[in-house]
């Protein structure tokens, strides 16, 4: 681990990661990658083994915090992102979710209205505390120029999940409850964005510096569902941080939204849009920026499993074409396991030594 620094800033150790949120553009771009942590590093697959299985993985802040921190320590990235995931909330709220070995996640599934009650907003302090617990380890230990990144899944897609029970590709166990019952799947979304409301804010107050929304099902709705069940209770979310922690940035990932990108920034007002794999350059420079969000995204995370000048090409259109804009260099969705990680090394050396013109 590196060595424990104060974690306070001296002014020019500034976290460049927050710079872009002053609507600076920075060249090179400050950079970070979804599921920076993770199976394709030898060293996560130890600690994980280590750990004895996924959640007790994210339940033990230190070694939480351990593999929180490799992929910096590794790749000088601009940021680090806690170690956790989304599932950790429906966990936190009392439903059963497990790691089946080589399958996923599973939930027991929360199929009706009726089972809502099985949830408990007022004990999820438990599970929250470990949590902070490991943001607090990480910000003792990260360089006081990195940025910490705290997440929680969007009500949404953390709802599809306790829905299904796992994932699912077209998540219709959901998206049939909200159309058959409206009121009572709009409970379930309820309970679970007054939770998020809650575990942001704890992750905030433990230290870190910005938070992610990551809403990967936002694609599965049609327009007016997608002010419903997405737009609706990000909104809720971004007022409330925003109330209670005015100077914490938010970034909104609302993958696969296709067009309703540009809604979901008008209409959520969070600072910052994570763009994912399909969204074009053009898009991400033009109408995107043009609203005043942070633009974040997009490289192919199966073009860095590939590396070479394939992704260096890539690279540099991405860089050139948000070049005098902020801009956050990222993928377009998390890194896969067979990802070699030289070629996340190539990815930050090519990154960090174009030239960008325009800047
Ligand atoms: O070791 C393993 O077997 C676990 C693989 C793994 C990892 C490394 C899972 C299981 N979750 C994570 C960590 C994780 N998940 C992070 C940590 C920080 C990072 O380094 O980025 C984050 C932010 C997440 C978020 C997450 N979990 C999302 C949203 C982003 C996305 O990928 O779309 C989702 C949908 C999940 C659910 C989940 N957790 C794990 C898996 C394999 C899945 C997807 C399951 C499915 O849909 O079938």
């Amino acid at each position: 681990m590196a060595t424990p620094h104060s974690g306070k800033p001296t002014p020019d150790q500034h976290r460049r990661l927050l710079d872009v949120f002053q609507g600076q553009s920075l060249a090179p771009p400050p950079i970070w990658l979804m599921r920076q942590a993770g199976r394709y590093l030898p060293e996560y697959r130890e600690v994980r083994e280590q750990a004895g299985g996924f959640l007790n993985l994210c339940y033990t802040p230190e070694l939480a915090a351990k593999v929180t921190l490799q992929p910096i320590e590794r790749f000088d990235l601009d940021a680090a992102i806690l170690f956790s995931d989304i599932l950790v909330l429906p966990n936190a709220l009392g439903q059963k979710v497990w790691f089946a070995e080589g399958e996923g996640p599973r939930l027991e599934p929360i199929a009706e209205a009726g089972a809502i009650a099985t949830l408990d907003a007022n004990n999820t302090t438990a599970i929250f505390d470990k949590v902070c617990a490991t943001v607090r380890a990480v910000r003792a230990a990260l360089a006081p120029d990195k940025a910490l990144i705290g997440f929680c899944g969007a009500p949404w897609t953390v709802g599809t999940y306790m829905v299904a029970g796992r994932g699912s590709p077209d998540q219709a166990a959901a998206r049939l409850w909200a159309y058959e019952d409206p009121i009572g799947f709009a409970r379930l979304i309820d309970i679970v964005t007054e939770a998020s409301i809650d575990y942001l804010s704890a992750q905030i107050e433990a230290g870190v510096d910005l938070v992610q929304i990551f809403d990967s099902w936002s694609g599965s709705l049609p327009d007016d569902e997608f002010g419903r069940w997405v737009v609706s209770p990000t909104r809720r979310i971004v007022d409330e941080i925003k109330r209670r922690h005015p100077e914490i940035p938010i970034i909104g990932f609302p993958r696969l939204a296709g067009m309703n990108i540009v809604r979901y920034y008008r209409e959520t007002a969070v600072d910052g849009i994570g763009c994912d794999t399909s969204t074009p350059l053009e898009t991400m420079a033009g109408p995107i920026a043009a609203t005043g969000a942070v633009v974040q995204g997009n490289l192919d995370p199966l073009l860095l499993v590939n590396g070479g000048q394939a992704m260096r090409n890539r690279l540099t259109a991405l860089c050139t074409e948000m070049a005098g804009k902020p801009f956050i260099l990222n993928l377009g969705h998390g890194i896969v396991p067979q990802t070699p990680p030289e070629h996340v090394a190539e990815l930050v050396e090519h990154v960090r030594t174009i030239a960008v013109p325009g800047n």
